[in-house]
């Protein structure tokens, strides 16, 4: 009896590691908005979500909750896109409800470069993809925005891996044609699949890494299909082309937690910026660090663990928090999320309504 509620304890259902992977992205983003812009106090981690909260809740206390971001906004777009498309995405759909989005709340912290992509999703386009190739001299964006908003597409059936790959591109190709662009959101929507179909119990870190490995390694190889997506111009010297850049960081994995780097030391190594490659990998490498306790975070939730750790790497918190607590979220479950948390955080209710009938859609 008592080793059955145990194995119930450590795996949670689908639905619910669906409900986790959206309200942990919508969480992160909320929690870690507020330092994206003025960094993080100058000390090493947040000790625990209690401290975290007596230390911004005079910044919030006007509002009483934390706002969510533009990381939050396209997710939506994205879930509500894919339940309206029975699974599938709709590069057109998707563009006209990035458009009306942002139309309708410009003031969520959008890229700078983005916005103008956003607009012309507004006009008779014949091409949808075609304003985001005309970004940064046609070299495209390389900043995480694909990423940050992938998780919904992630949260498909093993069996669907190929055709979830392809949407995973497919999304980020409407605003980042840059080859670390989409290769971030490649990545990112990896991460999140497999821990959604990972076994808490059984979970072994080597080879959750050496799997995200073996897909990047194909996704940056010469001839790969991200590589005939990329521009004759997308300039390697700009972070652009077949760098190599996701394979050189997750290589770096293993030795980063053997030897339990410190939190500086990996936002360093790995980055913390608003660049995909440079945001990506510390994102999952939180959520891999925060299975077991970390100096200076008290927190035995290892849930609240990851996206505190992700806060704490500074940077571009919203977005590394948002992305790492959709891996997390997905691995957890929705339960080690508190109501009152949830109730601090805007939008988690619409994230637990577009998990459920992405759930309805895949799982029922
Ligand atoms: N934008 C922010 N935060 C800063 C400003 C917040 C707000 N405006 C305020 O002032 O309070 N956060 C959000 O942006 C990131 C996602 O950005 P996304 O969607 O990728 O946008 P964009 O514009 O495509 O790229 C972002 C920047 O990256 C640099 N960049 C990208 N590609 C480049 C290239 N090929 N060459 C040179 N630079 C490139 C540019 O500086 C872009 O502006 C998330 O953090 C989200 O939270
Ligand atoms: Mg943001
Ligand atoms: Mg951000």
């Amino acid at each position: 009896m008592i080793r059955g509620s145990m194995a119930m304890a450590l795996t949670p259902t689908l639905r619910s590691r669906l409900q986790g992977c959206l309200v942990g992205a919508v969480s992160g983003d909320c929690l870690g908005a507020p330092y994206e812009i003025c960094g993080v106090p100058p000390k090493d981690t947040f000790g625990s979500l209690t401290t975290f909260f007596e230390q911004i809740g005079t910044e919030i206390k006007e509002k009483d909750y934390f706002r969510y971001t533009d990381d939050t906004a396209m997710c939506r777009c994205i879930a509500e896109s894919l339940i309206e498309n029975k699974g599938n995405l709709n590069s057109e759909d998707l563009a006209k409800k990035f458009g009306i989005e942002y139309t309708h709340a410009p003031n969520r912290g959008y890229g700078a470069n983005v916005i103008s992509v956003l607009k012309a999703f507004n006009k008779d386009l014949d091409d949808v993809f075609e304003p985001a190739r005309m970004q940064f001299k046609g070299s495209g964006s390389y900043g995480n925005g694909g990423a940050m908003r992938v998780a919904p597409v992630a949260l498909c059936p093993e069996a669907d891996f190929d055709k979830m790959i392809e949407a995973a591109r497919q999304s980020a190709l409407l605003t980042h044609s840059n080859f670390n662009g989409y290769c971030g959101t490649i990545l990112q929507c990896c991460a999140v699949h497999l821990a959604l179909h990972s076994d808490p119990a059984t979970f072994d870190t080597d080879a959750f890494i050496d799997r995200l490995l073996e897909v990047m390694e194909k996704e940056e190889a010469p001839g790969s299909p991200a590589a005939k997506v990329s521009r004759p111009n997308n300039d390697s010297t700009a972070g652009g082309t077949q760098s190599g850049e996701y394979c050189r960081r997750l290589r770096l994995f293993k030795p980063l937690l053997e030897e339990d780097a410190d939190i500086k030391k990996v936002a360093a190594e790995l980055g913390n910026e608003i660049s995909a490659h440079k945001s990506v990998p510390a994102a999952i490498y939180s959520f891999l660090r925060c299975r077991t306790p970390v100096e200076g975070i008290s927190s035995s939730n290892a849930l609240e663990r990851t996206i505190l750790y992700a806060i704490s790497l500074d940077g571009d918190t919203d977005t590394i928090a948002s992305m790492a607590g959709a891996i997390a979220g997905a691995f957890y479950g929705v339960e080690p999320i508190s109501a009152d948390w949830r109730t601090m955080c805007e939008g988690t209710d619409v994230a637990i309504r577009q998990a459920d009938a992405i759930y309805d859609i895949h799982f029922l």
